[in-house]
């Protein structure tokens, strides 16, 4: 007999199948739920999120919160001084000053940022502590840091002598233009201005964790955009664009060039996406897509990469251009690093 309901899920799922660009049939179907609970997990950007997951993953395997884990976890890049585009040691913006932008969301929603804090180490604490003790969601710039200093935070210096010396290097030659952030062979091409050892001026890291209870929470911090113009900020602290969790769905992060993320709603869009039945990695490369899409000309030039995770602890990730990686750490494995795929 003819079954209404199953009919009209059958047509919505056909119809959303068909408004799809580009993506395979496989990539869109529902999870299985056979796969589900490969968790607690906790996946990262870049090379150096296989340490900071390891400090994640200590918080994890204790039966921690997931919220604990990505606060600790990116505590090791922002203390690391060799890691330029994060935290202490970060390289500063055009006039000399390290301005660091981060944010924190968890399993119920709640969420906090900082947007251009100077002088403290970890600023995904101090958004952390906007999320828990304030009735704000964002503070930036010197309110931010009174607000640090308030909860207890030491003021520090975090321009570095290499950072203070890749500075005064660009200066020479930049003519005072911030440079875009793209993969290192392009990089060279776009800006001779060569940052120090083989550091370029990206790497931001997002953090997503899946605690043993099944709850989702993430982080994102950077110094953003090298030599940017003082008072910029990029998508990494904007809920939405360089962070969304959904404990129903799952969360997202972003690195590269924050503009193109901020004007694609990115993190948001690659949740939904997975709302609607994209797999994690479907889902990052639609984002992407959409950026490609509406700007081929300047995306040529530019890196962005997507991370996901849906809330079986499938995970993927999609970047504009090769060279985008990230970390991956559960009970199976400690150290994977996954080389994401790239529309280029
Ligand atoms: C920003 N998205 O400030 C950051 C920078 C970054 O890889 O991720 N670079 O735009």
């Amino acid at each position: 007999m003819f079954n209404r309901r199953k009919f009209i899920k059958a047509s919505a799922l056909s119809a959303g199948l068909l408004a799809l660009d580009k993506t395979s049939m496989a990539d869109v179907l529902p999870t299985n739920p056979k796969t589900a609970k490969n968790f607690p997990i906790v996946i990262s950007t870049w090379d150096f999120g296989i340490a900071a997951n390891a400090d994640a993953w200590k918080v994890l395997s204790k039966g921690g919160r997931a919220l604990d884990a990505v606060e600790q976890g990116v505590w090791v890049p922002e203390a690391d001084e060799k890691n330029q585009s994060v935290g202490y040691g970060g390289l500063p913006d055009r006039d000399g000053h390290v301005t660091l932008d981060a944010c924190i969301m968890d399993e119920f929603g709640n969420c906090g940022a900082v947007l251009a804090l100077e002088h403290i180490k970890h600023p995904i604490s101090v958004a952390r502590k906007v999320m828990e003790k304030t009735p704000h969601v964002m503070l930036a710039g010197d309110g931010a840091l009174r607000f640090a200093l308030e909860q207890g935070f030491k003021k520090e210096n975090l321009l570095t002598p290499a950072s203070e010396k890749a500075w005064k290097e660009w200066l020479k030659t930049a003519k005072y233009a911030p440079v875009m952030n793209v993969e290192n062979k392009l990089y060279e091409k776009a800006a001779p201005q060569k940052l120090p050892g083989n550091q370029y001026n990206h790497d931001t890291i997002g953090m997503l964790a899946i605690d043993d209870k099944g709850n989702i929470s993430g982080a994102c911090t950077t110094s953003g955009m090298a030599y940017k113009l003082h008072g910029r900020i990029g998508d990494s602290p904007i809920i939405g664009a360089g962070l969304y969790i959904d404990n129903e769905i799952g969360g997202a992060t972003s690195t590269g060039v924050g503009e193109e993320v901020v004007r694609n709603v990115g993190s948001f869009l690659v949740v939904e996406l997975m709302r609607q039945g994209f797999t994690p990695e479907a889902a990052c490369k639609e984002a992407v897509m959409r950026i490609i899409k509406k700007k081929p000309e300047t995306a040529k030039n530019i890196q962005v990469g997507f991370l996901a995770i849906n809330k079986n602890g499938e995970y993927g990730a999609y970047a504009i251009q090769q060279g985008f990686s990230y970390a991956v750490c559960n009970a199976e494995k400690q150290d994977l690093l996954i080389k994401g795929k790239s529309y280029y």
